[in-house]
């Protein structure tokens, strides 16, 4: 897959809807303005194909979308996340992670068409992201991408979430977190009745990330992979420029090992990279752009020993 590929389509997701915190959207552009685009084709040696916009999608936000089921902006990130699944791409720097929604189903879809496959996905967050808009306490759309792409919510019209069929699906038995901290008791009860596969900070803390990820690969088998990181899987102090920082999360060390891990797999497809907030200074975006960055490297460059 990537691997054997000197191509990378790269999106430029800056959308914010799926939460309430301005700021979300401005990351791809701080990313780019640090230097990603010329670190992937010079060092990391892929020809790029990005088309040059940071898309925030707001051109398709509805003129009123009031609440649905509790969800908030409902028409608006589900217009826009049809429209980003369309877009298929390697690499999509977000925004939130309701941006899951549009990646998740587009590649699953994209690897049913050409491989006659299902995917599996590794989740690698402090969050579940698995309320459906009934069990969430916040109706924020961006803890609930999970739910809406594995089939656990459904949609109601084509305009809420309807446009997902089963061809956007994930399957849940091929699903795999990495680095929760932070589940509300209904998540929990879906991963239990689900019989998902969650690899918490307990788990890593008592096996070590080392033996997380012999687990998790094996239990995924030989199978494409798509990886969607959210920042705040890092401890706030690798990446504090996060909306919603839970402390006790992974090292940077942990973080960027596990996605070498995927990396050495030639397997990984695409990746989603979400949730820094640059305009969240805790102590300077810097150091939470530089961490997306380490993040980003390991999954798609080479070994460097
Ligand atoms: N679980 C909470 C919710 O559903 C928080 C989700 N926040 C995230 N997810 N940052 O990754 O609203
Ligand atoms: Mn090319
Ligand atoms: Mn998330
Ligand atoms: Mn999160």
């Amino acid at each position: 897959f990537i691997a054997k590929h000197d191509d990378i389509g790269i999106v430029a997701a800056g959308f914010s809807g799926g939460q309430r915190r301005l700021g979300v959207s401005a990351a791809p552009s701080a990313m780019i303005e640090a230097g990603l685009l010329e670190e992937v084709h010079n060092d990391l040696g892929y020809n790029i194909h990005h088309d040059h916009t940071v898309h925030s999608y707001t051109d398709l936000y509805p003129t009123s979308d009031p609440d649905h089921r509790g969800m908030k902006k409902p028409r608006a990130v589900s217009a826009a996340m049809e429209k980003l699944s369309q877009q298929v791409c390697v690499l999509t720097l977000g925004g939130d992670h309701s941006v899951a929604i549009g990646t998740l189903s587009g590649t699953a879809r994209a690897i049913r068409k050409r491989h006659g496959r299902e995917m599996a996905v590794i989740y690698v967050d402090a969050h579940g992201d698995i309320n459906t808009p009934e069990t969430s306490g916040s109706g924020n759309i961006h803890g609930m991408p999970v739910a809406f792409v594995s089939g656990l919510a459904k949609g109601d019209s084509k305009d809420i979430f309807g446009w997902i069929k089963d061809e956007h699906l994930i399957n849940v038995d091929k699903l795999v977190y990495i680095g929760l901290r932070d589940v509300g008791a209904s998540e929990k009860k879906t991963f239990q009745e689900n019989e998902i596969k969650v690899f918490s900070m307990h788990d890593v803390n008592r096996l070590g990330i080392g033996r997380v990820m012999e687990l998790a690969l094996a239990y995924i088998g030989n199978t494409p992979i798509h990886l969607s990181y959210d920042i705040d899987a890092l401890d706030p102090e690798w990446a504090p420029s996060t909306g919603f920082p839970v402390p006790g999360g992974l090292s940077l060390c942990e973080g960027v090992f596990i996605a070498e891990c995927i990396r050495d797999t030639g397997n990984l497809i695409a990746m989603d990279l979400v949730e820094v907030n640059p305009q969240l200074e805790v102590r300077g975006a810097e150091r939470t752009i530089q961490s997306g960055f380490a993040l980003i490297r390991s999954a798609l460059g080479n070994r460097s020993i």
